[in-house]
C-alpha cells in the first residue's frame, strides 16, 4: 500500500493537521499578506543599474523572513527524523491503568515518533556512535501523552543534577568545538572515568546498539519506572518496551564510519523510503508490571535509572503495536517543531520519584521556551492535542487561539463557572497519592550505590562477536583520549566489570593493567578512592537473553536492500527471477553498474542502474548479488570497473554480509577476498549451491555472520 497524503484518513491527528496544510499546486505566488506577486526575479530599483529602493516591501518581506528562519536546535537530540503512525492496544491493560488509550482493546491512537542521536548537531551524521532517542507523542482522546525514551533501557546518571555536566562533557569541547557527534574525546571520558554510575550505560553505548542498522531495527524503552493507576486507584509500577518486528540489528563500526561519508542521512533516508514504499516500521509494545508490594523485592532500586529489570525476573508482556505509516509533509513544521515532555500525562499514568525523571519534568518545557520562543508552543499544529484546550491562560507571543468571552479567571460566575474543573470520574487528572515525609536532604539513597553488577550482567550476556565489538569500541574511543591518566581511570572502572575486558582494552591503549589489578582491592594507585565503588556485588541474574542481539528476530528480509551488481551482457532471466523472489519477500532491489548508463542484458532487456560503483559502496546495502553472465562479469573486471567491483565485494565480505555469486561470475570470485570460501561460509552463496536463490534469502534474513568476522577480516 502506498502512503497517500491526500485522502481523508482515519487518523484524527492527520485530519487536524490538514486544516493547517497548504498545497501550492496550481496557485499563484503571493506575499505573506496574500498580495499576488508579479515579479519575483528583480528588486525595485532606481534606474536599471541604480540602487535598490527601501520601499520595495516585497524584497524586504522576503529577505526579512529568510533572515529569521533558523531557530535554536535542540540542546541534545538535535539530529532527528520523525514519522506519523498509529498505536494499537491489542490486550487491555485496564486491570492496571485507567488510561483510555491503553484500556480499550483494539483502540487506535494517532502518534508522532521522533528518533534522534544525542550529541551531534542537526546536520551531523546519522551513524555516530551514540544513544538513539525514541520519543513518542500519543494524541489520545484524554490529551497528549509523551513517552520520551531511548533505544537503551538505562541512563548514564542517576540524578538530573548531573545532566548539564554529562552533556557538556560529550558535546564538542568548548575551546575548539571538536569533535562533532562523537564521544571519543578527552572531556567525555574524563567525566565518565569519575562517574562509576555511568558504567552500565557505557557497556550499552559501546555495544553495537549504538550503531543501529536502521531506526526501524532498534528497541525503544521508557527507561524510568513509571506508575500505572487503575480505576480503583490501585498502583502498579511499570517499565515500557518497544520491540521491533524486524529484529534488533546493527552495522559494523567500520561500516558506520564509511556510511557517514557515503550517505550521512542513511537512517533518515531509510525511514523515509521504507514508509514511502509501504514497508511500515512496526514494534510490539510491551510492559513489565510490578505490583506495589514488590517494590523492594529487587536487588536494586526501581527508582534508579541506571538499572533495568531483567526479563527473566519480570517478563515483558506484549500488549500493543506501534506502526509508522506516514511521512511528514514538512520537516520543520512537524519533526523540528514537535515538543516532547515527560510531564505530558494522561489519567492512569504517573511519575515515580526517580530523581532523573523528576529533574526532566522541569527541563523540557523550559527548553521549548527558548527553542520555540513562546509559551504558546502547544498551539503549533504538530503539538496540538486532538481534544480541544480550555483554560484561562492568555496571550503571549504568537497566540493563535481566539478565546471568547470576558472571563479568564477561575472561580467565576460571569462565565457560568466555565471552564470548570473535571471530577475524577469525568477524566480529571489527579496525582497518585503517596505518603512522603523525610528530612530535606541533598544526598543519594544508599540503595543507588551499586554501579557494576548490571554492567557485568550486560557484558556477560553478550555473544563472543558482540563482546569483541564492545572491546574494539572502547579501544577506539580511548585511543582518542590524549591524557593517559583518563585512559587509566577508565580501565580501572572496566576492571570492576570484567578483568579480561579491562586487560584487552588496557593492552591497546597503553595502560599497565597489572598496576590496576592488585590483589588488595583493584584500585588504581592514583585514583581518588571516593569516586570508586565496591566491586563485590554480583547481579542476581547472571545472564539475560534479551540483552544480546544474537537472540533477535532473524526470519525476514522485509525492506532489506539488496545490491544487484551488473554490467552489459548480464543474464536477464536470472536477474528477473531472483528480483521477483526477493520482492515477493518485500526486499528492495537496487541495481549497481560501472556507470549510470543503461545496462543491456544478454536478451536485449535494458536495466536502469540506480547507482554506479563509485557513487555508492557496499556499506549502503544489506547483501550483494553478483549477477549471472560471463560478459557482465568480464565487464565488471575491465580496467575501469575492477577496483570498484573488488572493493564492493571485499567490503561486503569483510562486513559479514550475504554475497551471492551468480552463474559465470567465477572470475570475480577468484579475484576477490572471498576466493576459496564458498563452501565454508554460510553467507557465501554460489549458483552451484542447492536452491541457491532460497539459500541467499535465508542468508540475508540472518543479517550477518558475525561469528566469521575474524576470518573475513583476515582473508587468507
Ligand atoms: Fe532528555 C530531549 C530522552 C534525560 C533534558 N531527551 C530528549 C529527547 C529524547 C530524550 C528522546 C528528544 C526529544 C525529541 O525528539 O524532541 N532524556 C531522554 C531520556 C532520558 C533523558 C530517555 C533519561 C532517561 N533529558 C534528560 C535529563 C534532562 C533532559 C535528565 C535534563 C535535566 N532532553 C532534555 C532537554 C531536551 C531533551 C534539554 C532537548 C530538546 C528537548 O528536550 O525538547 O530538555
Amino acid at each position: 500500500m502506498k502512503n497517500s497524503k491526500n485522502e481523508k484518513s482515519t487518523n484524527s491527528k492527520v485530519d487536524q493537521l490538514r486544516d493547517h496544510t497548504t498545497d501550492n499546486t496550481g496557485e499563484m505566488l503571493t506575499t505573506n499578506q496574500g498580495l499576488k506577486i508579479n515579479n519575483n526575479q528583480d528588486s525595485l530599483r532606481s534606474g536599471e543599474r541604480g540602487p535598490s529602493l527601501l520601499e520595495d516591501f516585497i524584497l524586504r518581506e522576503k529577505i526579512t523572513h529568510f533572515d529569521h528562519e533558523r531557530i535554536p536546535e535542540r540542546i541534545v537530540h538535535a539530529r532527528g527524523s520523525g514519522a506519523h503512525g498509529v498505536f494499537k492496544i491489542n490486550k487491555s491493560l485496564a486491570k492496571y491503568t485507567k488510561a483510555n488509550f491503553l484500556s480499550e482493546e483494539g483502540k487506535e491512537t494517532p502518534v508522532f515518533v521522533r528518533f534522534s542521536t544525542v550529541a551531534g548537531s542537526a546536520g551531523s551524521t546519522d551513524l555516530a556512535r551514540d544513544v538513539r532517542g525514541f520519543a513518542i507523542k500519543f494524541y489520545t482522546e484524554e490529551g497528549n501523552y509523551d513517552l520520551v525514551g531511548n533505544n537503551i533501557p538505562v541512563f548514564f546518571i542517576q540524578d538530573a543534577m548531573k545532566f548539564p555536566d554529562l552533556v557538556h562533557a560529550v558535546k564538542p569541547e568548548p575551546d575548539n568545538a571538536i569533535p562533532q557527534a562523537a564521544s571519543a574525546h578527552d572531556t567525555f571520558w574524563d567525566f565518565i572515568s569519575l562517574m562509576p554510575e555511568s558504567m552500565h550505560m557505557i557497556m550499552w553505548a559501546m555495544s553495537d546498539r549504538a550503531i543501529p542498522r536502521s531506526y526501524r531495527m532498534m528497541e525503544g524503552f521508557g527507561v524510568h519506572t513509571f506508575k500505572f493507576i487503575n480505576e480503583e486507584g490501585k498502583m502498579h509500577f511499570v517499565k515500557f518496551h518497544f520491540k521491533p518486528k524486524l529484529g534488533v540489528h546493527s552495522v559494523a563500526w567500520d561500516e558506520a564510519t564509511k556510511i557517514s561519508g557515503k550517505d550521512s542521512d542513511f537512517h533518515r533516508r531509510d525511514l523515509w523510503e521504507a514508509i514511502e514504499n509501504g514497508a511500515f516500521p512496526e514494534w510490539d509494545f510491551g510492559v513489565q508490571i510490578i505490583p506495589e508490594e514488590d517494590e523492594h523485592k529487587f536487588d536494586f532500586d526501581l527508582l534508579d535509572p541506571t538499572k533495568l529489570i531483567p526479563e527473566e525476573e519480570v517478563p515483558v508482556e506484549l500488549v500493543g503495536t506501534l506502526t509508522l505509516n506516514r511521512n511528514p509533509d514538512n520537516f520543520f513544521a512537524e519533526t523540528e517543531q514537535i515538543a516532547f515532555h515527560p510531564g505530558h500525562l494522561v489519567p492512569g499514568i504517573d511519575f515515580t520519584n526517580d530523581p532523573l525523571l523528576q529533574g526532566r519534568l522541569f527541563s523540557y518545557t523550559d527548553t521549548q521556551l527558548s527553542r520555540l520562543g513562546s509559551p504558546n508552543f502547544h498551539e503549533i499544529p504538530i503539538n496540538r492535542s486532538i481534544n480541544t484546550v480550555h483554560n484561562n491562560q492568555r496571550d503571549g507571543h504568537m497566540r493563535q487561539q481566539i478565546v471568547k468571552g470576558k472571563v479568564s479567571y477561575e472561580p467565576n460566575t460571569i462565565g457560568g463557572g466555565c471552564p470548570f474543573q473535571a471530577m475524577m470520574k469525568e477524566g480529571g487528572f489527579t496525582s497518585q497519592e503517596e505518603r512522603v515525609d523525610g528530612q530535606k536532604i541533598r544526598a543519594r539513597s544508599q540503595s543507588f550505590v551499586d554501579h557494576y553488577s548490571q554492567a557485568k550482567l550486560f557484558y556477560n550476556s553478550q555473544s563472543e562477536p558482540e563482546k569483541t565489538h564492545l572491546q574494539n569500541a572502547l579501544i577506539f574511543e580511548l585511543s582518542k583520549v590524549t591524557i593517559p591518566a583518563i585512559r587509566e581511570r577508565v580501565v580501572g572502572q572496566l576492571n570492576f566489570i570484567n578483568k579480561e575486558l579491562a586487560s584487552l582494552v588496557a593492552k591497546k591503549v597503553g595502560v599497565d593493567v597489572t598496576k590496576l589489578q592488585q590483589p588488595n582491592g583493584s584500585i588504581p594507585a592514583d585514583a581518588d578512592p571516593k569516586t570508586l565503588q565496591s566491586t563485590e556485588k554480583e547481579p542476581s541474574t547472571k545472564s539475560s537473553e534479551a540483552l544480546s542481539m544474537k537472540n533477535t528476530v532473524k526470519d525476514t528480509i522485509k525492506s532489506r536492500v539488496i545490491g544487484f551488481v551488473m554490467e552489459n551482457g548480464v543474464n536477464a532471466k536470472d536477474v528477473k527471477t531472483l528480483k521477483s523472489k526477493l520482492e515477493k519477500e518485500e526486499a528492495v532491489v537496487q541495481i549497481i553498474a560501472g556507470s549510470l548508463a543503461p545496462v543491456k542484458a544478454d536478451d536485449g532487456t535494458i536495466f536502469e542502474p540506480k547507482h554506479s560503483l563509485t557513487s555508492t559502496a557496499s556499506v549502503c546495502f544489506d547483501a550483494l548479488y553478483l549477477c549471472s553472465g560471463k560478459n557482465s562479469a568480464e565487464n565488471l573486471l575491465n580496467e575501469d570497473n575492477k577496483p570498484g567491483t573488488l572493493l564492493f565485494v571485499n567490503e561486503a565480505y569483510k562486513h559479514c554480509k550475504a554475497i551471492y555469486f551468480g552463474k559465470e561470475t567465477d572470475e570475480i570470485y577468484n579475484a576477490s577476498n572471498v576466493k576459496g570460501k564458498k563452501h565454508e561460509d554460510s553467507a557465501i552463496i554460489t549458483s552451484e549451491s542447492n536452491n541457491s536463490d532460497e539459500s541467499f534469502i535465508k542468508a540475508v534474513s540472518n543479517h550477518r555472520v558475525w561469528e566469521l568476522e575474524k576470518d573475513r577480516n583476515n582473508p587468507a
